[in-house]
């Protein structure tokens, strides 16, 4: 196996076996969410995915190593480590070489899922091109990862602090497949609702492995995004988070938050303005997403 990568007992023997293995990234514990929530989740977010008959592969950049599963005292790391670096596919090679942790993004875990033959990664959201990109630029690497790399990320759609429309715009000019779960509109991922029509709706696991195989099979490269909306009781409502998401932005705008600070900067600023509500909203679909990958990875191996 490749020279850069290390994996758990628990992952390697599931890639000798041929099981169903779920990738997950580092970035949204080190990043994404506060202490203790963070460690919580990376723990509960595995435990679902074996409860659902695949294992779990936390993928992160710990010791000059591309880490495919992380022990406890590993994740803990990721969980509590002050200045972890957030690195996409950009920041791989020096991450790595420098021997800093890294906490690894959508991007950059599809290149280590990809590194490692592992197909299905379960999010919490991907990110996209942010409003006001026509004029910033700012396109996450998320989605060209997703153009050329051959890993399905299951999430609950992009956040509304993107620009959605746009973010789906560039999806089709790159040949990638978004797949509503159960569902014809795109989610945004705090909300079930975006406004947004998927441009295909699957409601079966074994649907979705099979879109999946047909395309790897035909040589068609790049990921799928599986677009899985929060579960009701614990969505909110698009009309209700606009407001904090507009002050979210405005306050980035006015302390000129930048690059890949942005996105941090945002969900911490929304959380606080809902009084964690939001911070609740994202676990539980984090825990959703795991679910249904779990059950995509299944399919594909039968
Ligand atoms: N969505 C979340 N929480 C997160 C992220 C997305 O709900 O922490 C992270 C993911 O790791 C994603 C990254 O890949 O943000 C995108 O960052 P940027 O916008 O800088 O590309
Ligand atoms: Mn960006």
């Amino acid at each position: 196996m490749n020279n850069y990568l290390t994996f758990t007992d628990e992952v390697q023997d599931a890639l000798i076996a041929n099981k169903p293995i779920v990738a997950l990234e580092t970035t949204i514990i080190s990043h994404g969410m506060p202490y203790p929530q963070n460690i919580e989740m990376a723990r509960k977010v595995e435990q679902i995915i074996r409860d659902n008959g695949a294992v779990p592969a936390t993928i992160g950049i710990l010791d000059g190593r591309i880490k495919i599963g992380l022990n406890e005292q590993e994740l803990e790391a990721f969980a509590t480590t002050p200045r972890v670096e957030k690195v996409s596919r950009r920041d791989f090679p020096y991450i790595l070489s420098s021997g800093k942790i890294g906490a690894t993004t959508v991007s950059a875990t599809m290149i280590g899922a990809a590194l490692a033959g592992i197909e299905i990664f379960a999010t919490g959201g991907i990110g996209g091109v942010h409003r006001e990109g026509e004029t910033t630029m700012d396109i996450s690497a998320d989605l060209t990862e997703l153009a050329q790399t051959n890993v399905a990320v299951v999430c609950a759609g992009a956040k509304s602090i993107l620009d959605i429309g746009r973010t789906l715009e560039f999806l089709e000019t790159h040949g990638v497949p978004v797949v509503g779960y159960k569902t014809d509109e795109f989610p945004s991922f705090y909300a079930r609702e975006s406004g947004y029509r998927v441009d295909f709706r699957l409601d079966e696991p074994a649907q979705v492995a099979d879109v999946l195989r047909k395309k790897w099979e035909l040589g068609l490269n790049g990921g799928a995004v599986i677009a899985n909306p929060v579960p009701v009781e614990s969505a909110l409502l698009q009309q209700d988070i606009e407001g904090v998401i507009q002050q979210a932005l405005s306050e980035a705008k006015e302390q000129n938050i930048a690059g890949k600070k942005v996105t941090p900067f945002l969900l911490a600023r929304i959380k606080e303005l809902t009084d964690g509500r939001s911070l609740a909203t994202n676990i539980a679909l984090v825990y959703h997403n795991a679910q249904v990958a779990a059950r995509i990875a299944v399919a594909l191996k039968a």
